[in-house]
């Protein structure tokens, strides 16, 4: 049965509570979770032990007793005191947005690489609470007689978990410089790359079955495709290109994550051209464009040119059409990838951009 959850929004000051909550939902929705109440809670700041005060707590404890809940998810990111004390008090497990996150990615890695990543950041996230966990309980029990044995298992976890981690490193090494190799045989060959980036749900995927003609997976889930899939794409004799589909972005990407998912977004930096696909329906567009620079920014990948490719123009009564700068250059096309509305125009762009940068290079 699909566990129970109750969520936790913590309102700091106004700003987008509503979109923030929308979107644990649908997380926790997309992490196989049947959401039982979605709760904000005021506050000025955080508390170090508990996250939100004590009464709250009760309260809490209260409804997930009444409820039979499995799991409280927090939409922040708890330290692991606050994650521990949590539980014991809740009676159930906690987890935090970055927990969250997690637990869809390893349940959507499917390649080799995407898999590895993924032990990887949450071996480094488990073992900051092993040592958090032990702390507490050893202070708790007043360590006579409990100590011992219980240092010697916390040693012996830390040793597994460190030599795993050491030995999973070693392995995405290897399989990352064989990807660099590709990527540099790529380059020799002078094929035109573009990737496609943006926010989780957008419709990446949607436009990249479109455009490629493919039929990778598209959900209305968050972080439906975690892998990297390329594809080589012909607009016309003699023009063609290879086009990637890559991981959703989201908001406030703890710094582990974002590393763990450089080497699949190393198609990201490479690329000639970035097609940022943005949900023109979305309330919160503005922002979400803002986010997904602030990834591009941290992968190091702000200097590749970009068209924004507004999508699901279908739901908001706009036309296919494109925009250019003052200075001439492509600044957005509208699409909808679903309805098929403006594919042509996004084709042709891409098709006279392909030809204007081999004319360069000739
Ligand atoms: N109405 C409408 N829905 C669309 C359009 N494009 C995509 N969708 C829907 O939006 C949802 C998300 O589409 P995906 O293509 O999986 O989005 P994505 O950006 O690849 O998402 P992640 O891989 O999760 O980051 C799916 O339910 C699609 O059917 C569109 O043009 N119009
Ligand atoms: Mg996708």
């Amino acid at each position: 049965m699909a566990p129970r959850a109750v969520l936790v929004t913590v309102e700091f000051d106004s700003t987008c509570t509503d979109e923030h909550q929308r979107e644990l939902v649908l997380l926790c929705q997309s992490a196989g979770a049947v959401v039982h109440q979605s709760l904000v809670v005021k506050r000025k700041q955080a508390v170090a032990s508990l996250f939100i005060g004590t009464g709250k707590v009760d309260e809490l404890a209260q409804l997930c007793q009444l409820h039979q809940i499995d799991l409280v998810v927090f939409n922040h990111d708890l330290t692991p005191v606050q994650q521990r004390n949590l539980e014991q008090k809740l009676n159930c497990r906690v987890l935090d947005r970055t927990g969250l996150i997690l637990d869809i990615f390893a349940l959507r890695a499917q390649s080799f690489e995407g898999k590895l990543q993924i032990e990887l950041v949450q071996l480094e996230y488990l073992k900051s609470r092993l040592v958090h966990r032990h702390e507490g309980l050893s202070g708790q029990q007043g360590g006579i007689g409990m100590r011992g044995p219980g240092e010697t298992q916390l040693e012996t976890d830390r040793r597994l978990i460190a030599n795993r981690i050491i030995q999973l490193k070693a392995r995405l090494q290897k399989v990352h410089s064989q990807r660099l190799s590709q990527t540099k045989q790529r380059r020799r060959s002078g094929v035109f790359t573009v990737a496609m980036v943006g926010y989780t749900n957008a419709g990446k995927s949607t436009l990249f079955n479109v455009l490629s003609n493919s039929k990778v997976y598209a959900a209305d889930q968050l972080f439906a495709t975690l892998d990297t899939t390329s594809r080589k794409v012909f607009l016309e004799p003699g023009v063609e290109f290879v086009l990637s589909d890559t991981v959703g972005f989201i908001r406030d990407l703890s710094h582990g994550l974002i590393e763990a998912f450089k080497a699949t977004l190393d198609s990201v930096i490479d690329a000639d051209l970035l097609l940022h696909v943005v949900d023109a329906s979305s309330e919160y567009r503005q922002q979400q464009i803002q986010q997904v620079n602030t990834v591009i920014h941290e992968l190091g990948a702000s200097h590749v040119s970009q068209i924004i490719v507004f999508n699901k123009i279908d739901l908001v009564d706009l036309q296919p059409q494109v925009k250019f700068l003052d200075d001439g250059q492509v600044s957005s096309v509208s699409v909808s990838a679903k309805a098929g509305l403006g594919v042509i125009l996004l084709r042709n762009l891409l098709a006279q951009q392909i030809v204007a940068r081999r004319n360069i290079t000739r």
